[in-house]
């Protein structure tokens, strides 16, 4: 095992289950990476501690999850020239409107990259880590041509699955033309027409 070159802070275990995600990816990647808890408010001098060290580490990017009042990616950064992915996590009864909104509106000269909502923003900061990382990684950067393709594959299976589905639930396109348009049913306004041999009302009652 190498040195790990990712790092993925949480605010509280209840995020792991969210912020596992990006560790999937990662994994996929081959990319090196680290997991701990931290928390700006709960444990500040830890935050402190782990972002003024991390370059001299060997990190090179920096993933923080955090929940509710969602300051934890916001504060590293702050301490760091490292990128610095920021996970709002949906586990607030404000779902998660909060956490979006603390990782985000950074002001001016600290950028944190927001990612979306929950376990697709933990998803896409594995993503963007390996991204990152690439830029000066040959094998990642395979990997994530694979990870393309492979993508684009499912979706392109999953159209084919789709697409038979259909034809077995709705008759072919040409059985429907041989048969002929089905046949327009007569409007209210004319069958009441017929049957009583004057003319409709413009609005009848409400039946
Ligand atoms: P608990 O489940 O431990 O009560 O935490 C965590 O990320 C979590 O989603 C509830 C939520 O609080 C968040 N938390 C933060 C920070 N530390 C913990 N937003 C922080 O430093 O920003």
């Amino acid at each position: 095992m190498g040195k790990p070159a990712v790092g993925i802070l949480m605010g509280s275990d209840s995020d792991l289950p969210v912020m596992q995600e990006a560790a999937a990816m990662l994994q996929e990647f081959g990319v090196e990476y680290e997991m701990t808890i931290a928390s700006a408010h709960r444990t500040p001098k830890k935050v402190h501690e782990y972002s003024q060290s991390a370059e001299r580490r060997g990190l090179k990017v920096i993933i923080a999850g955090a929940g509710w009042a969602a300051h934890l990616a916001g504060v590293v950064a702050s301490h760091t020239t490292l990128p610095v992915i920021g996970v709002p996590i949906d586990s607030s009864p404000l779902k998660g409107i909060d956490a979006l909104l603390s990782v985000v509106q950074m002001p001016g000269g600290v950028p944190v990259a927001t990612m979306s909502l929950g376990k697709a923003g933990a998803k896409n900061a594995g993503v963007f880590a390996a991204q990152i990382i690439a830029v000066g990684d040959v094998k990642v950067a395979n990997r994530l041509k694979v990870f393309k393709v492979e993508m684009e594959r499912d979706v392109e299976e999953k159209a084919k699955r789709l697409v038979a589905i259909s034809a077995a639930v709705a008759p072919p396109r040409e059985m429907v033309a041989a048969e002929g348009p089905p046949a327009k049913k007569k409007s209210r306004r004319r069958r009441w027409k017929k049957k009583s041999g004057g003319s409709a009302p413009a609005q009848g009652p409400a039946l």
